[in-house]
C-alpha cells in the first residue's frame, strides 16, 4: 500500500478545512465564512483497502499474487493534516497558529499549498516562501473556481507555474468537489509504499471532546459578525455519558462584555439557536442523544495568555 502524511497550508479562509473534508468525505474540520476558523493542526484520514480478487476469478496467472489471489488495487491511505490560517499574528494565539502551519511543513511527505486569488505579494508570498523552503514535494491548489474568473485562474497560475516549485497544479473547487478526485490521484502517486498507519474506518484522530468543542464554535462564529469571532473560545465543563443520553456542560468565552450581549443575544435567544444547531449536529455525528447546556463568560485578552492558550488547546505544553 501506498501511504503518507500531507499537509495543506495557505492564508485564512482559501478553503483548506472544505478541501480537507472533501478527501476525507465526510466533516472532520469545521468551516466558516470568517478568517482563521481552524486554530489546531487537525488530521483527517482517507484509507482505501487493497482489493484482491479470487485465483478462481484471475484468469491470468504469473502476475502479482497474494495468498490465492491477484491484487488488482494495492490500496493507500493518505493522512491529511489540515492547519491554522498563516497571518501575521497580532497576538500569541495568531503567532502559535501560524507556527503550528510552519512546523507541519517538516513533518509531511508532501504539501498543498491553496490559494483563492491572485496576490503577487503580502500573505501569500509570504506563505508560498514558506512553503518553498520546505524540502517535501509541492502540489499547487487553485480553489474556488466555482466562483473564479478564468481570467483570474490563468493570472494565478502562470505567476506559480513561473516559480518551478510546484510538481503539479491543479485548479479545484473544494466546495462542490470537482477535481478533487483528479488531485487525489495525483497525491497518490507522489507517495512510496508504506505501512497503514490508521485502522481502515478511522478518519480522524482527534477525541470526541475536541469535535464537540468544534461544532460549538463553528455553530457561534456562524451566527457572529466582524470581531467578535476571533474572541471566541469552548470549553467542556462537564461531560457525562449514559447509556441513553450524554450531557455535556461547555462554556463559550469571549473577550468582551458586549460580545457576551451579542452572544447571549435577545432573551437568549441567539444562544439557544447555537445550542440547537450544535446538538443536532452533534446528535448526527456522535450518533448519541445529546442534553447540551452554553454559558458565555467573558476573560478579557486571553488570546494574548499563554495560560489561556494552553487551556483552550492551543498551544503544546513545552517539554
Ligand atoms: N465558492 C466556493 N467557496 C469555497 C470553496 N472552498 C471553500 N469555500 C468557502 O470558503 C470559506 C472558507 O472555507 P474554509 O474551508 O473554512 O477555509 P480555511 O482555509 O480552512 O480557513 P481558515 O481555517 O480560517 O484558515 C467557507 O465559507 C467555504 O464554504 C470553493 O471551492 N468554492
Ligand atoms: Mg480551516
Amino acid at each position: 500500500m501506498r501511504s503518507g502524511f500531507i499537509g495543506i497550508i495557505g492564508r485564512p479562509n482559501v478553503g483548506k478545512s472544505t478541501l480537507l473534508n472533501q478527501m476525507v468525505g465526510e466533516k472532520v474540520a469545521i468551516t466558516t465564512d470568517k478568517p482563521q476558523t481552524t486554530r489546531n493542526s487537525i488530521r483527517g484520514i482517507y484509507t482505501r483497502m487493497p482489493s484482491v480478487i479470487d485465483a478462481a476469478d484471475s484468469a491470468d496467472a504469473g502476475t502479482a499474487r497474494t495468498a490465492g489471489g491477484k491484487i488488482i488495487d494495492e490500496g493507500c491511505q493518505m493522512i491529511f493534516i489540515d492547519t491554522p490560517g498563516v497571518h501575521k499574528g497580532r497576538n500569541k494565539l495568531g503567532q502559535a497558529m501560524t507556527e503550528m502551519a510552519a512546523n507541519t511543513l517538516y513533518e509531511v511527505d508532501a504539501v498543498i499549498f491553496i490559494v483563492d486569488s491572485y496576490s503577487e505579494k503580502g500573505g501569500d508570498r509570504y506563505v508560498f516562501d514558506m512553503v518553498k523552503a520546505c524540502e517535501a514535494p509541492k502540489i499547487l491548489v487553485i480553489n474556488k473556481i466555482d466562483i473564479m474568473e478564468p481570467d483570474e485562474y490563468l493570472k494565478i497560475y502562470n505567476l506559480y507555474d513561473s516559480a518551478g516549485v510546484f510538481d503539479e497544479i491543479y485548479g479545484t473547487s473544494a466546495l462542490t468537489g470537482k477535481n478533487v478526485p483528479e488531485l487525489m490521484e495525483h497525491l497518490e502517486s507522489m507517495l512510496d509504499e508504506g505501512p497503514m498507519y490508521f485502522p481502515e474506518d478511522m478518519i480522524t484522530d482527534y477525541p470526541e471532546r475536541f469535535l464537540v468543542t468544534e461544532i460549538i464554535r463553528e455553530k457561534t462564529l456562524m451566527c457572529l459578525d466582524e470581531e467578535v469571532p476571533h474572541g471566541i473560545a469552548v470549553e467542556i465543563e462537564s461531560y457525562e455519558e449514559t447509556p441513553k443520553l450524554t450531557r455535556i456542560g461547555c462554556v463559550i468565552f469571549c473577550e468582551k462584555k458586549s460580545h457576551k450581549g451579542i452572544i447571549i443575544g435577545k432573551q437568549g435567544k441567539k444562544l439557544k439557536g447555537i445550542g440547537k444547531a450544535a446538538r443536532e449536529e452533534l446528535e448526527a455525528l456522535l450518533g448519541t442523544k445529546i442534553y447540551l447546556e452554553l454559558w458565555v463568560k467573558v476573560r478579557e485578552n486571553w488570546r494574548d495568555s499563554d495560560r489561556a492558550l494552553l487551556e483552550f488547546g492551543y498551544k503544546e505544553r513545552e517539554q
